[in-house]
């Protein structure tokens, strides 16, 4: 054994040791840290308040389950090239929200272009397989129109950048379902730009209008509009996550799961069990990062009112996955339509397209479903809609067999009430627990799945409560 082995044995061993003692249930003082802020979640949002606190001087004890922070982000580093590139979260918006957050971390962005370098783009019918002659779609002219008579109806309800802040009555155009929205204002054209832009959340036409305009807020207008879009220039997003792991050090505990949380007028205890044994936080506030359905927050003391409301929330499911050889030609790209259908958009589950990556034989496919469904379930119709199109099309055979090399689940992705409960006030209800019993909420289910907004969101509306004492 060398004397660099030796040290690292002395260390596993003595790091063993803290945590058998706390498994015996005895919480030493050590185990006891003190934050101002307790965060749970080390995703998107989580993330982004926990290196801002500290900016302003707040302490904080970020937890995260995974063994790494960045939520939705996938990067993939491929071992035979070494190259890596993105296919969970990809683009951000140019607003000094996001550039000041990259800046920081000296992290490079520039415009994503043609990131996955396709070269042929062929629509099919992933129930049989089979090709269409030409995109069932309107033209880019029809679609470019379309989008900017979409804007002056996003136009209407400026209040839909900040949050839910909705005014009651809710306006009935916001109740109607997507579909009925786009027919009664004759913006078909761009069902088919929203339907692949605001991936993940199940039927698209039968959403209320109010979460699909949440999704489709203006800067994304501007950036499908202007091809403006933001990326990592390294194609490794992850990259932020990394160094912001770096960065929060002991303050971020990950592969950790809460047990439960406490609450009182003095502030809340948040009992931890990370590989190093249980930890005891005592916060004077908790940050809630993660997406509030009821069967996640099991180690929450919920009140009644926080039970009724979390208890309303139903969730879409979203799925993104990698593939080696799946006998789709290099530089190919194979969208999902269907001619049939209400403005062809295909019925899900199922997968939206079938793309090259910058790797070759490498491919991305990504998938949604309304409803729950396994693991299993969706590998298999990748892997059977996949051999459907390969054979419909004639591509020529190719070395080796499919093999997913990447497979992320995003559940549960966007959270959803009733219309109802919608005109019923909910978000009323939801925004009045901020800062109820000291506690306060962001991500997706506050604002949008969009991490630029959700930052932007985080930074001017819950920061500013966080940082009061
Ligand atoms: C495939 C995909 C592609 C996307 N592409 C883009 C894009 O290109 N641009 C864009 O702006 N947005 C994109 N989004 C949306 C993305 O920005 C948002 O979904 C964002 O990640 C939401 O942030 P969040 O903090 O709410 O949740 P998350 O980022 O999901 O963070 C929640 C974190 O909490 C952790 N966690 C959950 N439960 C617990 C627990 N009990 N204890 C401790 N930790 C827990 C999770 O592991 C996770 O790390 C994409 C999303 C997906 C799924
Ligand atoms: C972002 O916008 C600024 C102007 O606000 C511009 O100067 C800059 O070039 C943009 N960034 C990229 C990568 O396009
Ligand atoms: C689309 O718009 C461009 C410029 O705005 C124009 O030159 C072109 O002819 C249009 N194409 C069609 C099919 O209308
Ligand atoms: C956290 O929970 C997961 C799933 O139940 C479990 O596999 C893991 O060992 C737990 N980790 C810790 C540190 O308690
Ligand atoms: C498309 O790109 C791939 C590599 O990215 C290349 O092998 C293929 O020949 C290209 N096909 C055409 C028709 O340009
Ligand atoms: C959630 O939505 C799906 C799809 O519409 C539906 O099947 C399911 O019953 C809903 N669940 C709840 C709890 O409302
Ligand atoms: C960011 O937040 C500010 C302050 O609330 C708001 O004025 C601005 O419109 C937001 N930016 C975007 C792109 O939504």
């Amino acid at each position: 054994m060398s004397f660099h082995n030796l040290i690292f044995s002395l260390c596993t061993a003595c790091l063993f040791g803290v945590g058998q003692a706390a498994q015996d249930g005895i919480v030493r003082s050590p185990d006891i840290i003190a934050s101002d802020v307790v965060i749970i979640g080390g995703g998107s949002s989580g993330t982004y308040s926990a290196i801002r606190l500290r900016e302003y001087g707040r302490t904080v004890t970020l937890i995260e389950r995974e063994l790494v922070l960045g939520g939705h982000v996938n990067t993939y580093h491929d071992p035979v090239t070494g190259q890596t590139f993105d296919y969970g979260v990809i683009s951000f918006a140019n607003i000094s929200v996001v550039t000041n957050y990259f800046k920081h971390f000296d992290v490079p962005l520039g415009l994503v272009g043609d990131l996955f370098k396709t070269n042929i783009t062929y629509y099919a019918d992933f129930t049989t397989g089979k090709p269409l002659p030409s995109s069932p779609f309107p033209s880019s002219n029809a679609t470019g129109a379309a989008l900017f008579a979409y804007e002056d109806e996003l136009a209407k309800y400026p209040f839909l950048a900040n949050g839910y802040n909705l005014p009651m009555p809710i306006p009935e155009d916001l109740l109607l379902t997507w579909g009925n929205f786009l027919k009664k204002y004759q913006l078909e054209a761009l069902a088919y730009t929203a339907f692949s832009f605001l991936e993940g959340i199940g039927n698209i036409l039968a959403q209320p209008t109010l979460y699909v305009m949440k999704y489709f807020a203006q800067s994304t207008v501007q950036n499908v509009l202007t091809n403006g879009f933001l990326t990592t220039v390294h194609h490794n997003n992850h990259e932020l996550y990394d160094k912001a792991l770096l960065e929060l050090g002991s303050s971020a505990l990950i592969s950790s799961n809460v047990t439960q949380v406490l609450r009182s007028h003095g502030g809340v205890a948040v009992t931890v069990s990370t590989p190093l044994g249980t930890k005891l936080i005592k916060a004077s506030k908790l940050l809630i990062a993660i997406q509030p359905k009821l069967e996640s927050l099991g180690f929450l003391d919920l009140n009644t009112e926080e039970r009724c409301l979390f208890g309303q929330f139903n969730n879409s499911y979203y799925w993104d996955a990698l593939i080696r050889n799946p006998g789709v030609p290099s530089g190919v790209c194979i969208n999902n339509a269907n001619p049939a259908a209400a403005l062809a958009l295909p019925e899900m589950p199922g997968m939206y397209l079938i793309c090259a990556s910058p790797i070759p034989d490498v491919f991305t496919v990504y998938y949604t479903s309304p409803y729950a469904l396994s693991e299993q379930y969706v590998k298999h119709d990748i892997l059977a809609t996949t051999a459907k199109l390969v054979k419909a099309f004639g591509f020529p055979a190719v070395n080796g067999t499919p093999e997913f090399v990447g497979f992320n689940d995003h559940r549960p992705f966007e959270l959803t009430v009733s219309t109802d409960a919608i005109v019923g006030d909910f978000y009323g209800r939801l925004n009045g627990l901020q800062g109820k019993r000291n506690t306060w909420y962001t991500g997706a289910t506050w604002q949008a799945h969009d991490s630029s907004l959700i930052w932007n969101w985080t930074e001017y509306n819950i920061l500013p409560q966080l940082l009061t004492d």
